[in-house]
């Protein structure tokens, strides 16, 4: 593979990184496209990564379909599958991690302390295993996303991160693997998020500036879904994840949240713009 690698990059091609985990969607296909769009080879991986699942999650469980993502990444025009096994990643002694401190520790850090770690370090290992390349994620894991940015600004990766826009289901429902997990009932009742969501950007249009204020909106409206177990709702700086010292003044901010459905957790988010 470094060999089919450096042969593009001698004839001066550029790399396209799309990282996954496999039991592929429309999601993880647009970041294909765009890949396929922008650069001249591009690389996808799946690797279900043991270091970000936390002892008693889904680990053993996760949905897997090799043959299926074969065939998705070669429709989608992929030049190279990488698919390691867990002992070409891993020796038996991992002594080396990469932490992201602060922006990992909200929202989905609190839940689940040593996820973003087992990210940041199995990601660092894919670039650098490819090498230079703009590296395409989905804005789906926002805070996965902006941790990313923050590694690979704090560690001079030669790496361009790609944000790239949720792709959802006809009723608003974000794709992701887990929804494999749901019930009839539990599908039926999950695209409460992105409604939820939108009914706290709704607020802010109507002129709503206290970010507490719309935060409690939004989780009254996941909470009042029988199915739903809300986690949490936030309001933040896009960049940071920091959330806005007083009223929200103008400009772009997040709306996240998480809630789980009977065993997934699902997550979703949305912009949020604040006119002047
Ligand atoms: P996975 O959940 O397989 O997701 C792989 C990539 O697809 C991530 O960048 C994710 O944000 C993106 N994605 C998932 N659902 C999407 C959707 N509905 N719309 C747009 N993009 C979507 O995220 C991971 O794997 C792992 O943590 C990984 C980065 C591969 C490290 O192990």
């Amino acid at each position: 593979m470094r060999w089919a690698l450096d042969e593009v990059r001698r004839e001066g091609a550029t790399v396209g990184l799309v990282p996954t985990m496999g039991y592929l969607h429309e999601g993880h296909l647009s970041l294909m496209a765009a890949a396929r769009a922008d650069t001249d080879f591009v690389m996808a991986t799946i690797f279900v990564n043991p270091l970000q699942f936390a002892p008693g999650e889904d680990l053993a469980s996760y949905p897997r379909d090799p043959d299926g993502d074969r065939a998705k990444a070669e429709a989608a025009d992929v030049d190279l599958l990488f698919s390691p096994e867990h002992d070409e990643m891993y020796s038996d002694q991992v002594l080396t991690t990469v932490s992201v401190g602060g922006i990992s520790q909200s929202m989905e850090g609190a839940t689940r302390p040593t996820h973003f770690a087992g990210v940041a370090t199995v990601v660092a290992k894919l670039f650098a295993i490819a090498g230079p390349c703009r590296a395409y994620f989905g804005e789906k894991d926002f805070q996965q996303l902006a941790v990313i940015r923050k590694m690979v600004a704090d560690l001079s990766f030669p790496v361009e991160v790609i944000g790239c826009p949720i792709v959802r289901e006809p009723d608003g429902l974000a794709l992701s693997s887990r929804n494999a997990y749901l019930t009839p009932d539990q599908r039926e009742a999950a695209p409460v998020l992105e409604r939820a969501l939108k009914a706290g950007a709704a607020s802010v249009r109507a002129g709503e500036r206290d970010p507490s204020a719309v935060c409690t909106l939004i989780g009254e409206i996941i909470a009042a879904e029988p199915e739903a177990e809300l986690d949490y709702v936030a309001l933040v700086d896009p960049a940071t994840l920091e959330p806005p010292a007083g009223i929200l003044e103008p400009g772009t901010y997040r709306l996240l949240t998480a809630a789980r459905f009977g065993i997934p957790r699902l997550l979703d988010n949305i912009a949020l713009e604040v006119p002047g």
